[in-house]
């Protein structure tokens, strides 16, 4: 299988319940390697822009509202079939359909505040990772 790179969010409304270390835990565990990580906190501008796919969708502005409600942790995860395994890892958008033992199962608090973002597609991946790192940035 390929080795895929793909880009994570740790979300304001897990930063703000000190989840990120207990996230990260569900990403290693899995055998993706977090070969870089900051902590932001995202300007209004920013968020639209990362998020603009979704600008006609009904929850974009209070999407956008709860993306700088606080800090995010973006980071960029490495392994075998990335974007797809950590889709898995996260679970499904909606908590309530979220299989136990992913991340959206144990943490997300609703279908908004759902704890992680994660890249939907390679071609995403290599875009979303772009808009916050620099290559010299990924170890
Ligand atoms: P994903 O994060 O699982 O890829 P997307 O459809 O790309 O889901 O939606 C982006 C984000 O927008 C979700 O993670 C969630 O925070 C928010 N969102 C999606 N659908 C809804 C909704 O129906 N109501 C409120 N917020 C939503
Ligand atoms: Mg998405």
């Amino acid at each position: 299988m390929p080795i895929e790179k793909t880009l994570s969010i740790i979300k304001p409304d897990a930063t703000k319940r000190n989840l990120t270390g207990l996230i990260n835990a569900k990403f290693e565990k899995s055998g993706l390697k977090i070969i870089a990580q900051k902590r932001l906190q995202l300007t209004r501008s920013m968020a639209e822009k990362f998020y603009e796919v979704h600008k006609d969708r009904p929850f974009y502005n209070d999407l956008i509202d709860f993306m700088i409600s606080g800090p995010v942790v973006v980071q960029v995860l490495q392994g075998e079939n990335a974007v797809k395994l950590n889709r898995i890892i996260m679970g499904a958008t909606n908590p309530e359909e979220a299989e136990e033992g992913t991340i959206r199962n144990e943490f997300a608090e609703s279908i908004e505040a759902n704890s992680v973002h994660g890249s939907d597609s390679l071609e995403n991946a290599n875009a979303e990772i772009t808009f916050f790192f620099a290559n010299i940035e990924l170890i």
